[in-house]
């Protein structure tokens, strides 16, 4: 059997986008799993990994952190429905996952921060507001999102333009059926879903409807989990 341990928030929220990433992977490849929720500050339950971060799964004996890592361990270890069918798709995935990493994220973080904040277990509060103030400078998380919403949201869209082109053409970003390009990006749009009630997408964009398609797979297990 396969551990996930998984960040949660407030209310047993799991917004943590790696942890999204490992999940649909473990689903494309029929795997089954259950999760142990990890606050912020709980490291004890991954030290044993030689992990600060999640995902980590252990998956009988062997331990993985990084989702990244998790993501070539399950097709080594499970070969049936393989993420990654060739050497391209692994790259074509590893790319993405890169940008969404970089350049999604990054854009994602500032507007998203004031709300992540709110809904971070109480237990982790001054964990959050050390690690992120550090990293922007600043403890006003509200006051910092409310700025970079300002222009922010507009940036995001700009940032998703490669991804929209795609859609425009196929359903997915790994072509017919979906894969771990689109498990990369979904795990963004997850982090916002369930940490923030800011609206990202307008309706008629292609994106719009591929995050639809995603929320759907698996049994709905996206649009299942609890959103802000
Ligand atoms: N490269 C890692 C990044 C994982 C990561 O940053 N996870 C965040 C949750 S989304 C985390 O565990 N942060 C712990 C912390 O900030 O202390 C991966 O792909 O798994």
């Amino acid at each position: 059997m396969i551990l996930l341990y998984d960040l949660v928030f407030q209310d047993d929220r799991r917004p943590s986008p790696y942890c999204w990433r490992t999940k649909f992977a473990l689903a494309h490849k029929g795997l089954k799993w259950t999760e142990e929720p990890t606050g912020f500050t709980e490291k004890h339950k991954i030290a044993f990994a030689g992990s600060q971060t999640v995902p980590v799964i252990t998956d009988g004996e062997k331990s993985v952190k990084d989702s990244w890592a998790i993501a070539l361990h399950l097709d080594r270890a499970h070969p049936g429905n393989p993420l990654f069918e060739s050497e391209t798709a692994r790259v074509h995935g590893r790319f993405v996952a890169n940008w969404v990493d970089t350049s999604v994220q990054g854009t994602l973080f500032p507007l998203i921060v004031g709300d992540l904040y709110d809904r971070v277990r109480p237990a982790d509060h001054d964990y959050f507001r050390e690690s992120r103030g550090k990293r922007l400078g600043t403890a006003d998380f509200q006051g910092f999102q409310a700025k970079a919403r300002e222009k922010g949201v507009a940036a995001f869209r700009a940032v998703l333009e490669p991804a929209r082109r795609l859609l425009k053409e196929q359903l997915f970003l790994a072509g017919a059926q979906p894969g771990y390009p689109d498990y990369a990006l979904a795990g963004a749009f997850m982090w916002s879903r369930i940490a923030s009630p800011l609206t990202l997408l307008e309706t008629d964009d292609p994106v719009h409807a591929w995050r639809e398609r995603m929320l759907d797979l698996f049994g709905g297990m996206g649009r299942r989990a609890k959103a802000a």
